[in-house]
């Protein structure tokens, strides 16, 4: 078969999150409102700011700013990650990161399927922070043993989602017709199912053991539990979900707000309570409830070096020293000014974060540097200071661990927050997930490395052909 009769990945990808956006909007309408804030917020910022309008418009399609950028799963077994690692691959996400929850009371550990690269990115950035469960935190060896068996026994795959995408790997792609049905089998392992797998009375001691393993053992499939899409102005959508009547999350997860943005901002609202029966042992079906479904969203600014990130973590843990966020939003100024405060030492100039190092960078020629007859060929630096060659920052596509915990806590009910010890165990993830997962500092750093050795071959050329 000719492999131009293949749809691109990144049309699959496209495709996948429309319409996981269309379902998610159906089951959870105040996700829609969300959506509907978040596209009136967009419209404000950019009417009140033609530059950024311009600099986006260069950047990204217009339409594309307020589609969603991720969402998030919950896995049971090993199984079902490196069945998932599979499928995504066939969109083009690929593992990213490794996050360790256990340190925040959450017993999983997880990862960002991702499109990695340019082209692909700005193509469609959606990716989905995937989690697995690990029972080997649940204390209760009885329980472990049966939630096991009680994953064990579910399929969360179509038989034709798992044929489709043994066909991709086969052929190495899928034509249209197949990447249309591979879409749409795809969609059911994200879909809700408001019948529970297990009883009542086995719900009830999962929730007791952590609400999480409830959320992942007693539903057929890992239900998408978020969607995310982009704001432009984080902290006015923050103010206007309570006038849209929906509660937000007490406060905006990550790094103050600031001139230049670095890393990741996100909130959410919070979790809602959705009506779900339980199979009682006659066969009837039980009335109860189940929380796990909200709606985020995210902004992003530029990737940090490990010297940046350990200077982002340190200030955010000084400002948490200070002021920990009250989950009922009580001490939510207090936290904002604290942690305002503390990231006072962070420099607030593309220039003076790049003069120390703490964030990455892609270079270009400039003008002058274009058109250089005797253009030096010194450090990037020295190209900088002379004009010929300018920097942007290059902005972060992954997660936070802090804040993903932060996210995960707030979502899962007022009652406190379980001790579980820290363990990370990167090792097993990755042969549960049946891949390493991607180093996300290599990453931008050989995004930085490949642009100024662009800007150095495009300089020798316009010198070799003088
Ligand atoms: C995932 C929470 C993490 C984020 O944006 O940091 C996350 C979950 O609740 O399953 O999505
Ligand atoms: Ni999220």
């Amino acid at each position: 078969m000719s492999t131009s009769s293949f749809v691109s990945s990144c049309s699959i990808r496209s495709a996948f999150s429309a319409a996981m956006s269309a379902m998610y909007r159906a089951e959870v309408p105040a996700y829609g409102t969300l959506m509907d804030i978040v596209a009136r917020v967009n419209a404000e910022t950019l009417a009140a700011d033609p530059a950024l309008q311009a600099s986006l418009e260069e950047t990204d399609s217009l339409e594309r700013v307020s589609q969603e950028r991720h969402g998030a799963i919950r896995l049971g077994t090993a199984e079902e990650l490196s069945m998932m690692r599979r499928v995504f691959a066939v969109m083009g996400m690929f593992p990213v990161g490794y996050y360790d929850l256990s340190e925040a009371g959450v017993p999983v550990h997880s990862t960002a399927f991702r499109p990695v690269g340019d082209t692909a990115l700005k193509r469609n950035p959606f990716r989905v922070f995937t989690s697995l469960l690990r029972l080997d935190l649940i204390a209760d060896e009885a329980l472990r043993a049966e939630a096991q068996t009680i994953l064990e026994s579910r399929a969360i795959f179509t038989p034709a989602a798992v044929e489709l995408t043994r066909k991709a790997e086969r052929e190495g792609g899928l034509d249209e017709g197949d990447a249309q049905r591979f879409v749409e089998e795809v969609l059911e392992t994200f879909r809700w199912h408001d019948r529970a797998n297990v009883d009542l009375s086995m719900y009830d001691r999962l929730h007791d053991a952590h609400r999480l393993i409830a959320d992942v053992v007693s539903f057929k499939g890992p239900h998408i539990n978020h969607l995310t899409p982009r704001t432009l102005d984080i902290d006015r959508v923050q103010e206007l979900m309570p006038e849209y009547g929906i509660a937000p999350k007490a406060v905006v997860e990550g790094p103050p707000t600031r001139i230049c943005p670095i890393l990741l901002r996100q909130t959410s609202f919070k979790a809602l309570e959705e009506a779900v029966s339980f199979r009682d042992p006659d066969g009837n079906w039980q009335k109860g409830t189940h929380t796990a479904r909200f709606g985020e969203i995210e902004s992003r600014g530029i990737a940090l070096t490990p010297k940046g990130r350990a200077l982002y973590d340190a200030l955010l843990s000084d400002s948490r020293s200070h002021v920990r966020p009250a989950p009922d939003g009580s001490n939510a100024g207090e936290y904002n000014k604290a942690l305002t405060d503390a990231f006072a030492p962070f420099p607030d100039s593309w220039a003076g974060i790049r003069n120390e190092g703490l964030g990455y960078f892609r270079y270009c020629l400039t003008e002058k540097g274009l058109n250089a007859v005797m253009p030096e060929r010194g450090s990037i630096d020295r190209m900088v200071e002379n004009g010929f060659v300018r920097f942007d920052p290059i902005i972060y596509e992954d997660f936070l661990p802090v804040s993903a915990a932060g996210i995960f806590q707030s979502n899962l009910g007022g009652e406190a927050a379980q001790e579980f010890t820290a363990s990370p165990n990167q090792q097993r993830f990755e042969r549960d997930l049946g891949a390493p997962v991607l180093n996300e500092f290599d990453h931008y750093a050989g995004i930085e490395a490949a642009s100024i050795a662009d800007c150095r071959s495009q300089l020798m050329r316009a010198q070799a052909a003088e």
